[in-house]
């Protein structure tokens, strides 16, 4: 029987890459909205496992399927590994990408390559009735390029490089994307969980 899943995000782009890395015939994932459930869920967690633990168990009691949820951001070393848990808020909710990257580029001006190191952050929380809640973390390394480049992708994509390509995550295809990314990495993670289940 299909193991049906319910992703707890109202993030378009997270949904498409999470259909994609998890694309498994045995498995029928639903976004919130596809399961009739819309929720404007208070993120006020410190770190991004405790925010997606927050979503999971949010959803969760809404309906009794395996309930998913992802948080992620960027972090930045030069910057404090600012935006970091506030990556979706960084300069306001509904400034557009191309306005936060060019932000955070400036903030970065004149700082060499080698103090630009950042990350990709995905905790993927799993919430399955009647068991303790699951939670991983997977990460992508690389660094603050000095411009945007790259139409793949969303968010920081333009401007994050990755260390041994030297090109930005919207340059990669979706399948290279997918294949290395932190997302791609903690959702290959809680696979292998749930199947154990
Ligand atoms: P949900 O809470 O509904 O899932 P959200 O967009 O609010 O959606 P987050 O709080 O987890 O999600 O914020 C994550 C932000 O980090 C996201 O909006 C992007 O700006 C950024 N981000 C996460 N993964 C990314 C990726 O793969 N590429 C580029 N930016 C990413």
């Amino acid at each position: 029987m299909k193991k049906r899943i319910i992703f707890a995000t109202n993030n378009k782009n997270k949904m498409t890459e999470i259909r994609q890395i998890l694309d498994d015939p045995d498995w029928e994932i639903l976004s919130m909205r596809e399961a009739g459930i819309e929720l404007d869920i208070e993120e006020n967690g410190t770190t991004f496992e405790e925010n997606a633990l927050i979503k999971a168990q949010a959803v969760s009691a809404y309906c009794d399927e395996i309930v998913l949820a992802d948080d992620s951001g960027l972090e930045i070393d030069y910057l404090n590994r600012e935006p970091g848990v506030y990556s979706a808020r960084y300069g306001g909710r509904d400034t557009s990408y191309e306005i936060k990257n060019q932000m955070l580029l400036d903030r970065l001006q004149g700082v060499p390559r080698e103090r630009r190191t950042a990350r990709f952050v995905c905790a993927i929380a799993a919430v399955v009735p009647g068991r303790d809640p699951m939670v991983v973390r997977g990460t992508i390394e690389g660094y603050i390029g000095e411009k945007p480049a790259g139409e793949n992708g969303f968010g920081y994509d333009p401007i994050f490089y990755v260390e041994d390509l030297n090109c930005s995550t919207a340059e990669l295809s979706p399948e290279e994307k997918n294949a290395r990314s932190h997302r791609g990495n903690a959702l290959r993670m809680i696979r292998k969980k749930l199947e154990a289940i």
